[in-house]
């Protein structure tokens, strides 16, 4: 452990609107994320290993490899505890992505069944071409193709289904070797329930076995619960193109009632967009003087929104206990993920109503509005009135948006870049074969306070963009990126001589933002259409991931699915796998000769740079490249 990094939670560290705002909480007595790290520290050093076990009443048991408490209770070792700690944290992020991607496909069904009018398809010829790629009848009226994708979807969740509708995108190669392995996902609710099976006490003992169904378990989400949420969400609220629009706290204004969307699924909050533009309660908003009704997004749920509608993004993972300290958010709009409890108690400190909207997201102390497809549209117009009504309890005296907003680029879908392109990756092959892009990277993820907030992404980001590297972004990394200048086309000026001359050339941002989590599916796809259209796996690409500032469940799963489909991945932050050499060994080298790629978990980001730039490198080389 001694050689990886110890992360800093110093708070006076902050500059700017965190910095700010942090010292406007503390004036005003409010408890934040930092604070209660610092109560937390020392965390426990078992916990942080992966050497504690409170899986079954025989234990709570803590590993001590190497002296008297080298086994648990049941005679679990170190590598077992390791990795059946690392399996289920993984199938926790699987679970979580794919019960998200389960909601869009119910709204699907409900669409083509004719049970719900508030949502409808709005890209008929994406839900045609899925419709197609899984072998269905295109030829029907919309509302039966609807039924027909959301059916054959629902079916991939289950155990007996005929194998995952999007296993056909996936390179032969890859394939292949997933089947050799025994790893190719069989269900999208199988893989997790299985791990959680096989951690039981008494089940699989073999710590290699279950990092392999953790594997299989990241794959279940990565090309299946996961990219059916993305791709349904395009069918049915729009495939994003590019487009342009605000981010950080100054999006916010005091002159109107705002209403921040927190969380992960499009579902509601394109509801309650659209009830911010009924006119009716555009006009009590006018009468209890206010000018307008300004929605804005949090993490994920905010990215969503910003990629297909403009939506302007207030903050990260990080900034979602700020905004309420502005002291002008009316109303917070939570569906699920990543939402801190925390949230209910600070909104209590001010005029916010804290709404939660998902029957699966109770929060005690919110105001609970249970959200269905049948009855969305009436609600979503009762949530955007009370938050008008919210507009006239404001303080004027606890009043503070410390900044002026930034203008960013975002919607770059894998349809709008291959559109751009003229319809083939062709273009962007060449221009890697020429080194003009060396290769692309994924930035994705979270904020963690155990590290200095978005100073991770940027860094590295901008190291990458430095050496010719095309860099894609989802998640919280966004505003990280966005705040730093680099989503918009003058961000080029950052980057290496070609890269910068292309963005120039086509008006494009040296990063390009795809969007939310479960929009790394878009990433996967990308490889394997790039990987298909010049006839090699997807671990032969000159291609990376990268979770800087990683913090959850869902990050765990995206990174193994990454590295499962052979695209090495670095995280700024290791997994709480160090209390085994065997399995560590495994993720930071061994799986390179099983999967084809592995993790680099490296907290600086210069020389994280350094190496995925050396990575990419050698994938070219390999290729019969440049350097
Ligand atoms: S919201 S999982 S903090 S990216 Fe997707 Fe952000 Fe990470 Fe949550």
């Amino acid at each position: 452990m001694d050689e990886f990094f110890k992360p800093s939670n110093e708070c006076s560290m902050w500059t700017g609107e965190t910095g700010k705002l942090i010292d406007k909480a503390r004036s005003e007595g409010i408890t934040l994320a930092w604070d209660r790290l610092a109560k937390q520290t020392p965390q426990c050093n078992f916990c942080e290993m992966g050497l504690s076990c409170a899986k079954c009443v025989m234990g709570p048991c803590r590993i001590i490899p190497g002296l008297d408490r080298e086994k648990g209770v049941c005679g679990a070792d170190a590598d077992l505890t390791v990795a059946r700690n690392f399996g289920r944290f993984v199938a926790g992020g699987s679970a979580a992505h794919s019960d998200h991607g389960r909601d869009l496909v119910e709204v699907l069904y409900e669409i083509g069944t004719g049970s719900t009018t508030a949502y409808s398809v709005r890209d008929e010829a994406k839900l045609k071409r899925l419709a197609e790629e899984f072998g269905l009848d295109t030829k029907g009226d919309i509302k039966a193709i609807a039924k027909s994708v959301a059916e054959r979807l629902f079916a991939d969740y289950s155990t007996h289904g005929p194998g995952l509708a999007f296993l056909g995108r996936v390179p032969k190669a890859r394939l292949d070797l997933w089947n050799k392995l025994s790893i190719t996902p069989r269900g999208i609710d199988r893989e997790p329930v299985e791990m959680l099976h096989r951690t039981h006490m008494g089940v699989d003992c073999d710590p290699v076995s279950l990092c392999l169904h953790a594997a299989r378990t990241s794959l279940s989400d990565g090309w299946g619960g996961s990219m059916a949420g993305t791709e349904l969400s395009d069918v049915i609220f729009g495939t994003p193109a590019p487009g342009k629009t605000r981010v950080n706290l100054g999006v916010l204004k005091k002159d109107m009632v705002n209403i921040l969307v927190h969380g992960h699924s499009p579902v509601v909050s394109e509801m309650i967009l659209a009830a911010s533009a009924d006119p009716s309660i555009l006009d009590q908003a006018k009468k209890v003087g206010a000018v307008g009704i300004n929605v804005a997004g949090l993490c994920c749920t905010g990215n969503e929104l910003l990629m297909r509608r403009g939506i302007p993004l207030a903050g990260n993972h990080m900034m979602t206990e700020l905004t309420i300290v502005t002291g002008v958010v009316e109303t917070i709009v939570a569906d699920y993920q990543c939402i801190m409890p925390s949230l209910v108690n600070i909104s209590q400190c001010y005029h916010t109503k804290f709404v939660t909207t998902s029957d699966k997201a109770h929060f005690p102390g919110a105001d609970t509005y249970h959200f269905t497809p049948h009855n969305a549209r009436e609600l979503a117009g009762q949530v955007v009135l009370k938050a008008v009504e919210a507009f006239t309890k404001r303080d004027p005296a606890k009043i503070n948006i410390p900044v002026e907003p930034v203008e960013i680029m975002s919607g770059f879908s894998n349809e709008a870049i291959l559109g751009a392109l003229g319809g083939t990756p062709n273009p962007l092959i060449e221009a890697i074969k020429a080194g003009v892009v060396r290769g692309a990277v994924g930035v994705v993820g979270c904020n963690n306070p155990k590290l200095r907030q978005d100073e991770q992404h940027v860094t590295l980001t901008k190291e990458l963009i430095k050496k010719d590297i095309l860099v894609l972004v989802t998640g919280c990394a966004t505003s990280a990126m966005g705040k730093a200048g680099l989503l918009v086309p003058e961000g080029a000026s950052m980057a290496g001589q070609k890269l910068a001359g292309l963005c120039q050339q086509l008006g494009i941002p040296p990063v390009l933002h795809v969007g939310s989590c479960v929009d790394n599916s878009r990433i996967l796809q990308l490889c394997a259409v790039l990987a298909n259209a010049i006839g090699v796996d997807i671990s032969a690409l000159p291609v990376a991931a990268s979770a800087p500032e990683w913090y959850s469940e869902k990050a765990a799963a995206i990174g193994l699915y990454a590295v499962a489909s052979g695209i090495t991945t670095h995280l700024g932050l290791p997994p709480m796998i160090l209390g085994s050499q065997a399995v560590t060994k495994l993720a930071v080298s061994g799986l390179n000769d099983v999967v084809g790629a592995a993790f680099i978990v490296e907290p600086d980001p210069i020389k994280a740079g350094e190496l995925i730039d050396n990575h990419i490198g050698q994938k070219r080389q390999a290729l019969g490249l440049s350097f």
